[in-house]
């Protein structure tokens, strides 16, 4: 069984992207993402898993995500991620034609490079929508969403917006619990900000959300 953690940035109502890009640019928050999806223990790893339009996304001196096995869905099986050649010692990257292969993936530890510790989903909008919806008696489940929810300003020109997992969640009958800021810090393993936090006029909160 591989649980899977959804970290995403989401405005109210829960936009996330703009124009096949990030609509906000927040180093802080960045920062976030990048601490809490590289840390593992000693000799392990974590695995990011994408969609291609998320891939394509992060600018190139940043991908593959450094010390992290990157997984990139597409359902082209001849879709170059690299240029031809190119070596990426500290960032294994596959690519998957679909979830149940990458999941399968996930669970055959011996086929990667050293152990996973936590396995992330990291967007987009229709790889959120397709692994909140796996049922818990699946081979994977998201139980965890690291939600940085981004209060204001409204960010009103997104084009791009992730499923509404607290009212499905409600909806469905399994209702996803906010966890304490305590939770969160001991879940990430280091000090996180606490409250509304500011970063070029933009306000936005770290939460943790579990089912
Ligand atoms: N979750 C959260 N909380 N914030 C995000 O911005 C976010 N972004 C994505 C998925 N979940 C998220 C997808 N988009 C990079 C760029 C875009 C992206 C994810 C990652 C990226 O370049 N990350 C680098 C750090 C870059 C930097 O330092 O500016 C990394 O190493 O993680």
């Amino acid at each position: 069984m591989t649980r899977l953690t959804l970290i995403v940035a989401a405005t109210r109502n829960n936009g996330i992207g703009q124009g096949g890009q990030l609509p906000w640019r927040l180093a802080k928050e960045m920062a976030y993402f990048k601490r809490v999806t590289t840390s593992a223990p000693e000799g392990s790893m974590n695995a990011v898993v994408m969609g291609r339009n998320t891939w394509e996304s992060i600018p190139q001196k940043f991908r593959p995500l450094n010390k992290r096995l990157n997984i990139v869905i597409s359902s082209n099986k001849h879709y170059e991620l690299l240029p031809p050649d190119t070596v990426t010692p500290c960032a294994p990257v596959y690519l998957h034609t679909n979830l149940d292969s990458t999941m399968e993936r996930l669970s055959q530890p011996q086929f990667l490079e050293c152990p996973i510790h936590r396995s992330f989903v990291i967007g987009g909008a229709s790889l959120y929508r397709e692994t909140l919806a796996l049922p818990p008696t699946s081979q994977s489940f998201v139980d965890r969403v690291l939600l940085t929810r981004v209060l204001s300003p409204a960010f009103e020109e997104c084009d791009v917006f992730m499923p509404d997992f607290i009212a499905d969640g409600e909806r469905e009958g399994k209702p996803w619990r906010q966890a304490s800021h305590e939770e969160l810090q001991e879940w990430a393993g280091f000090e996180v900000a606490a409250g509304t936090q500011e970063e070029n006029g933009v306000q936005y909160e770290f939460q943790m959300w579990v089912r």
